[in-house]
């Protein structure tokens, strides 16, 4: 799926802005069909919850509404006319003038709504998107719904962050030729100082099919004609971790020698490869530094912001990291075309989070019910999912930054039916891409001798939180446990091990010289205990810290006005342990 860009033969024009919104109880029958009543606009691009201060918004349980005019330009005739929804949260079903012209389920994907039929050229037309925030066991992630004894609908779920809904990235309008190029898929290899860039163009439409590279300078440095072949890069720039480096493909469809289509995609030329337990770019062992992250930020909740994006990335650089996981759920793909541009290095999840009953809120409890049954997750579910893998592989295949897919986070890997869920997911994935490895993010209580599918993926990844869920505030008895741990694993499998979460709840300002949780100083001591474990094994190949930022959760007991794993808080600040890390990621260097 292409990301709409302007060209010699596409245009857009961006629909982000203030928009009329309404809640069902207070939107009427049929309200596509009229101008919204109420008084109220949301932004867009955001969450709508928290821009509002009255509860029963915020915490609304089913559809919402989002309306607005928008004018077609005049010059489009004879285009194909489209909306791109970049995501909305979770299900969208599309109005223009009243009538239904589109739908969509999975809320952190985008999608294309076909308008040409429907809209003229020069003429305004009424857009309505209606927008569902329901989780069940069929979607994913999933959730449960249901009505308290006053009548009121709750939302629960599984996953350890607000459900936070609406239209939180950016909507356009664009145009299309008529004949077009509809997808371009790139992967590249390796011949000695020579990169090689296998490319495969689809169209819409016969024509002729022309492709030419240009190098940061502008300069050509191959072309060739066909839907598919090699092209050649003699002393090509790699992109490396660090050190990007990007060409442009540029593609054109011609029909009766002239261009119909023009579409430029940024590719980096660069392998990923396991082998034993190294994880290789461009055939270097590379070493993850960095943490799970959020999109999450005060007002716009999941809404993208390009200057947190910025100012997330300077973080990054500052604290020394080299990577992220899009814990989770994939990320606006502006992030991902950052990372490409700045070198960052990105392990790419899916919204495959909760999949496992036997974890609630970050906390794990005994499942009453197993979590892969016909009432539970299911064969529906799992349909679900492989449509949500599909979308997010298609989106985000191009990008040089994204080294690995992290197909979910901490399932019930432990749990009978497991295998027979997630092995058709996996070879999915490896069908949709055969070129970079798979991991998922496994649970605590999935050890070596109960997990059933680690072998169905290339890269370990370990979720571990000794000394905050187990041996809180006992750091002797959490490093033993930690060590015997990641032991087990080094021990029983051929594979790269890393730890994709770890930490401890940390609230700015509580100080102790004891081992005293939720102090800065407790944050810093169980980081350094962890690095001292994971130093002492040369099979490690990452640690990525739990969390970038403090960030929004559901309401419960043990959170303080969400999530306090953050290292920075949820405005951004530095937590003492920062420094600290800082100063371990910077001496690390090149290490690996
Ligand atoms: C986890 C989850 C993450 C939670 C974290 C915690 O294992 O993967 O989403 O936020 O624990 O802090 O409890």
């Amino acid at each position: 799926m292409l990301k709409p860009r302007p060209t010699p033969t596409r245009e857009q024009s961006s629909l982000n802005g203030l928009w009329s919104f309404c809640i069902d109880s207070r939107a009427g029958e049929q309200p596509w069909n009229a101008p919204l009543p109420g008084p109220l606009e949301a932004a867009v691009p955001a969450s709508f919850n928290d821009q509002f201060i009255d509860p029963a918004i915020r915490d609304h349980v089913g559809w919402v509404y989002y309306q607005r005019e928008v004018q077609v330009p005049r010059g489009w005739v004879g285009d194909r006319v489209l909306l791109r929804f970049d995501a909305v949260t979770h299900e969208a079903v599309v109005y223009a003038d009243g009538e239904r012209v589109g739908a969509h389920v999975g809320g952190y994907t985008p999608f294309d709504v076909d308008l040409t039929e429907h809209v003229t050229p020069g003429r305004t037309f009424r857009l309505t998107v209606a927008v569902n925030n329901q989780l069940t066991n069929e979607t994913i992630p999933p959730g449960t719904v249901h009505e308290t004894e006053n009548g009121v609908r709750k939302q629960k779920y599984l996953h350890d962050f607000y459900n936070y809904a609406g239209i939180p990235r950016s909507v356009y309008l664009h145009s299309i030729p008529t004949s077009h190029v509809d997808d371009v898929t790139v992967t590249t290899r390796r011949q000695g100082t020579t990169g090689l860039v296998d490319y495969r163009v689809e169209t819409t439409g016969s024509g002729r099919v022309t492709v030419a590279l240009r190098d940061e300078d502008g300069a050509e440095v191959a072309s060739l004609e066909g839907d598919h072949g090699t092209l050649g890069v003699p002393e090509a720039r790699l992109w490396q971790p660090g050190a990007a480096y990007l060409y442009e493909l540029d593609v054109q469809l011609h029909q009766e020698g002239r261009v119909v289509d023009h579409y430029t995609v940024p590719i980096g030329i660069r392998t990923v490869e396991v082998r034993g337990n190294e994880f290789l770019i461009n055939g270097e062992p590379f070493y993850f530094k960095g943490f799970g992250k959020h999109e999450d930020s005060a007002v716009r909740g999941k809404g993208h912001d390009d200057a947190y994006l910025v100012h997330d990335t300077q973080l990054l650089e500052w604290i020394n990291a080299n990577s992220f996981r899009t814990s989770h759920y994939p990320y606006a793909e502006e992030v991902l075309e950052y990372a490409d541009r700045h070198g960052i290095v990105v392990i790419d999840e899916t919204a495959a989070v909760g999949l496992n009953l036997g974890v609630e809120g970050g906390l794990a409890g005994r499942p009453t019910t197993p979590s892969f049954s016909a009432e539970t997750f299911n064969d529906a579910t799992q349909a679900a999912y492989a449509q949500h893998v599909r979308e997010l592989i298609a989106r985000d295949k191009n990008h040089p930054s994204v080294v690995m897919w992290c197909l979910a986070n901490e399932p019930a890997s432990n749990e009978e039916g497991a295998r027979e869920f997630f092995a058709p997911i996996v070879d999915l994935a490896r069908e949709l891409d055969p070129t970079r490895p798979l991991t998922y993010a496994v649970v605590m209580f999935a050890n070596v001798g109960n997990d059933r599918i680690v072998d169905l993926f290339d890269v370990i990844s370990l979720n571990r939180y000794y000394g905050w869920y187990v041996f809180s505030g006992d750091l002797d008895s959490a490093e033993t446990y930690l060590r015997r741990d990641i032991s087990s694993w080094v021990d029983a499998y051929d594979k790269p091990v890393m730890m994709t979460e770890y930490g401890a709840d940390t609230q700015p300002g509580a100080h102790s010289i004891w081992d005293a949780p939720w102090t800065e100083e407790y944050q810093s001591a169980l980081l350094a205990m962890h690095h001292r474990v994971f130093d002492e094994f040369p099979q490690f190949v990452g640690e990525q810290i739990w969390n970038f930022a403090d960030f929004q959760t559901s309401n419960g007991i043990h959170r303080v006005e969400g999530n306090k794993k953050g290292i920075f808080t949820r405005d951004r600040k530095p937590k003492a342990a920062a420094h600290e890390l800082r100063r371990r990621w910077r001496a690390f260097g090149d290490r690996k």
